[in-house]
């Protein structure tokens, strides 16, 4: 069933429509670079999909994807331990609920603003699209820093957050999660204030303590995704991680567990990064290491540079922007798995990945590679899954944690793993067919954005003009 629309004077083939989408975007969303990038590359895709569906281009669903459904930008205002007022902004755009809830993480970092998080709801959307579960997508957060606060502090803050928040979600309507600096502490805190003022028990967040409605595997569940997707690519090549030597950037939720999966699968991870800087360790982080860092970052909030005194033989590449590329990248490997934050891969990266013989990507973290480094990984042939595939098991088991609580009750350790590992090899499956069925074989960056995108513009065809 699809509605009938006016046809649109001045729109007359599919490139121009797609020209005249993102002039729109980028008139109508100054100054917000990230979000016109995240467009961009989704926009180069579904050209190959406008050919064969004219019905999305009478219906305008170009532009009604691209416009959030709601945005909400509130003042958080909270008192330091000296007793200061201090002032925050926070945010939640409730981007696109043609296929379920609006769902996706909230990000506590200074560098937050509406563009940023406009470019992850808009990617969110199409991740959520690809798990197979009925989510709509949403991203918010504040660019509260809660490095260097006290316990007390990230709980005063969290508590402010959500008394405007808890107005704007619901079990049913908006089901936020973690992201950079938002884990088990602040969605404890965030969870607890929203009980409080709604007086209700229920799913409204996930990534939720286990003792609380969380579901086991949801802290592992990005990175194991992660890796999961690396398999499955370097399966469809008939080889696997057993023996290689791999780039992990990051040392938080997405890092951690990234390396362990790894480590399981019989790879060599080799690095761990932060904004001061990376560490190298030509031996390989072992289990022990591991522990180690997760104790580092975790309990005691540590920085990653402190590795290299306690692991003598590995060494600390300071962040240096002046360079113009980041040594971590230039180290030689088989696999790199960027999973700190969006454009950490530029074109120079790229180009010492490649020609170092790196031929996997497999992105954790949200739109880590430039749109000039994602063009060179697609020439060179590397297998190369983009973010909104391949950290999609994240925001899938959250998906879980949903029908659990839903069904109030808790599934076990291996049935969560096995339907994680399930979905992500549906998901490199709908990518790699989709990439065919579309003319461009092995373009996981095409197969994710154009399966992603029929589900939802189908579901908005179906639903009317909303
Ligand atoms: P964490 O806060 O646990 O860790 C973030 C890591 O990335 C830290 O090591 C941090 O270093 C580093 N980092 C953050 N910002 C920057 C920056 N501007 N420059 C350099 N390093 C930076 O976050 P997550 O591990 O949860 O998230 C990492 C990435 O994965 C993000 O892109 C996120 O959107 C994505 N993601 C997360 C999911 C999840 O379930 N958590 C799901 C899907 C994607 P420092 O301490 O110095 O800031
Ligand atoms: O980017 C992401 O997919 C996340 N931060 C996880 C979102 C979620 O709702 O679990």
């Amino acid at each position: 069933m699809s509605v009938v629309t006016t046809s649109q004077p001045g729109i007359k083939t599919p490139g121009n429509y797609i020209n005249d989408v993102m002039t729109l975007v980028k008139t109508k969303n100054p100054a917000e670079p990230e979000f016109h990038q995240a467009v961009q590359e989704v926009m180069e895709s579904l050209r190959l999909v406008l050919d064969r569906h004219p019905e999305y281009i009478s219906a305008r669903i170009l532009e009604r994807i691209t416009e959030p459904e709601r945005v909400f930008m509130f003042r958080v205002p909270w008192f330091d331990d000296q007793g200061n007022i201090q002032i925050n902004r926070g945010f939640r755009i409730q981007m696109n609920s043609a296929i379920g809830p609006y769902k996706g993480g909230l990000r506590f970092h200074p560098s937050v603003n509406l563009g940023i998080l406009k470019f992850l709801a808009f990617e969110q959307v199409f991740k959520n699209s690809l798990t197979t579960l009925p989510m709509g997508g949403g991203k918010g957060g504040s660019d509260f820093d809660p490095k260097g606060k006290s316990d007390n502090e990230v709980m005063r803050f969290c508590q402010s957050f959500m008394t405007e928040l808890c107005r704007h979600i619901g079990p049913d309507t908006d089901v936020p999660a973690g992201d950079i600096g938002v884990g088990g502490r602040e969605i404890g805190f965030m969870f607890g204030q929203y009980k409080r003022i709604r007086n209700e028990f229920t799913g409204v967040l996930t990534g939720k303590g286990l003792n609380w409605g969380g579901s086991l595997i949801r802290p592992e569940a990005t990175g194991y995704g992660c890796v999961y997707f690396a398999a499955e690519m370097l399966k469809s090549r008939k080889d696997s991680l057993d023996g290689k030597l791999c780039l992990v950037s990051g040392s938080g939720n997405v890092s951690q567990y990234t390396v362990e999966k790894l480590l399981d699968l019989g790879a060599k991870p080799l690095t761990f990064s932060d904004s001061d800087g990376a560490v190298y360790d030509p031996d390989g982080i072992t289990r022990e290491k591991l522990a180690w860092v997760m104790e580092l970052k975790n309990a005691k909030r540590g920085r990653i540079r402190e590795y290299t005194d306690q692991f003598k033989k590995a060494i600390f590449m300071p962040t240096d922007l002046k360079l113009g590329y980041n040594p971590l990248w230039n180290v030689k490997a088989d696999c790199a798995f960027p999973s700190a934050t969006q454009n950490e891969i530029n074109a120079k990266d790229a180009t010492n990945l490649i020609n170092n013989g790196v031929t996997v990507v497999a992105e954790g973290a949200n739109m880590p590679s430039t749109l000039e480094a994602t063009k060179l990984f697609l020439e060179a042939k590397v297998l190369y899954g983009p973010a909104k595939a391949a950290n999609a098991g994240g925001v899938a088991t959250s998906g879980l944690e949903m029908s659990q609580n839903s069904a109030r009750l808790s599934w076990t350790r291996e049935e969560v793993d096995d339907r994680l590992h399930k979905i992500m090899i549906a998901i490199h499956k709908t990518c790699f067919e989709t990439a065919e069925t579309y003319g461009t074989p092995g373009n996981l960056v095409n197969g994710a954005n154009i399966g992603g995108f029929l589900k939802v513009a189908n579901a908005m065809l179906d639903q009317g003009l909303v």
